[in-house]
C-alpha cells in the first residue's frame, strides 16, 4: 500500500466516521500535486459509494484568509450531492466533527466547459445565496495548504437559497458590493459583503476554470460553483432546534436547522 493510498483511506474515515485525524504533513511531506491526487482519490471513493459531483467550491478567496494562511492563491475542491442540504431543511451535527459555516454566493454553469480550450468561456446567468459547512477532519482544524487541499478544502454540506437571474441582479445592484448577515438562532454571528470574495464573486467563475485546468476537475453543465465565503466562518450550532440563515441583500435568504439527537 503506498502513502497516497493511505492517506486518501484515512482521511475518508475521518469523513465517514466524524472522528478527527493529525495532518498528514506533520508525518510526511506533501506536495501541491500530490494533494490535488489525494483529493480526487477522497471524492472518488463517494462516487464508488454511489454518491454524485454537484459541484466545485472555492476556498481562500478572501484576502484576510489566505493572508492568515500564507497563501496567494485560491484552492479549489469538489461538493457532492450527497453533501447537499435542501433550504429550510434540518441536518443532523452528528455527520460532523467541529462543522462551521459560511454564507456564500452560488453560480450555475450554463454550459460544459474543457478547462484546457482557451476559448472556452464558463456561461453562468443563475445566482443564489448559499451556506457551506466546512469541517476539518483535522484535529482543531489544523493544517497547511497541502493538508487543506488533501482534506477536499474541508468541505462538508452546502445549502442553496433561490436561483435568480444573474441579469437581474446585476440590472438593479453591483454584485459586488451586496451586504451579507449570517444570524444563528436569531442573532448577527458575522456580517460582511460580497466584495470579500475575490474582489467580485463574479472572479471566482474565471478562477475556477484556471484551477480546473491546472489541477483536473471537469466542469460538465449544470454544475454548482460556490464562490468563496463573504464573512469568517462561525461555529456551526449542535443544539438540536438551532436555526442558521444567511441574507444576501438584494437576492435572497438560505437556511438550514440542526436536528438529530445531539442536545
Ligand atoms: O471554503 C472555504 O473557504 C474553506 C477552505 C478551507 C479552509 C478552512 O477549512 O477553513
Ligand atoms: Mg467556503
Amino acid at each position: 500500500m503506498n502513502d497516497i493510498h493511505r492517506i486518501v483511506e484515512m482521511l475518508d474515515s475521518a469523513a465517514t466516521d466524524a472522528s478527527p485525524v493529525d495532518q498528514v504533513t506533520s508525518r510526511m511531506p506533501l506536495t501541491l500535486e500530490q494533494a490535488y491526487a489525494v483529493q480526487h482519490r477522497l471524492v472518488a471513493c463517494r462516487v464508488q459509494r454511489g454518491d454524485t459531483v454537484s459541484g466545485v467550491k472555492l476556498g481562500f478567496t478572501s484576502r484576510a484568509k489566505a493572508e492568515q494562511m500564507g497563501v496567494s492563491d485560491v484552492i479549489i475542491g469538489s461538493v457532492t450531492e450527497g453533501m447537499c442540504f435542501a433550504n429550510g431543511s434540518s441536518v443532523d451535527p452528528a455527520r460532523f466533527i467541529h462543522p462551521r459555516v459560511e454564507p456564500e454566493v452560488a453560480f450555475r454553469l450554463d454550459v460544459d466547459v474543457d478547462p484546457g480550450d482557451p476559448n472556452a468561456v464558463p456561461v453562468v446567468t443563475q445566482v443564489a445565496p448559499a451556506l457551506e459547512v466546512i469541517d476539518s477532519r483535522y484535529r482543531n482544524f489544523s493544517f497547511t495548504l497541502e493538508d487543506v487541499v488533501a482534506d477536499n478544502t474541508s468541505a462538508a454540506g452546502y445549502v442553496l437559497g433561490p436561483w435568480i437571474s444573474l441579469e437581474e441582479v446585476r440590472a438593479r445592484r453591483d454584485l459586488a458590493n451586496l451586504g451579507v448577515v449570517l444570524e444563528i438562532d436569531g442573532e448577527i454571528a458575522e456580517t460582511g459583503s460580497t466584495a470579500a470574495i475575490l474582489g467580485d464573486p463574479l472572479r471566482a467563475v474565471a478562477a475556477v476554470k484556471r484551477m480546473a485546468r491546472a489541477h483536473g476537475f471537469a466542469l460538465p453543465a449544470g454544475i454548482v460553483i460556490l464562490a468563496g465565503a463573504a464573512t469568517a466562518a462561525a461555529p456551526l450550532p449542535v443544539t438540536p432546534g438551532s436555526y442558521v440563515e444567511a441574507t444576501v441583500e438584494g437576492f435572497g435568504r438560505v437556511s438550514v436547522s440542526i436536528g438529530g439527537d445531539h442536545g
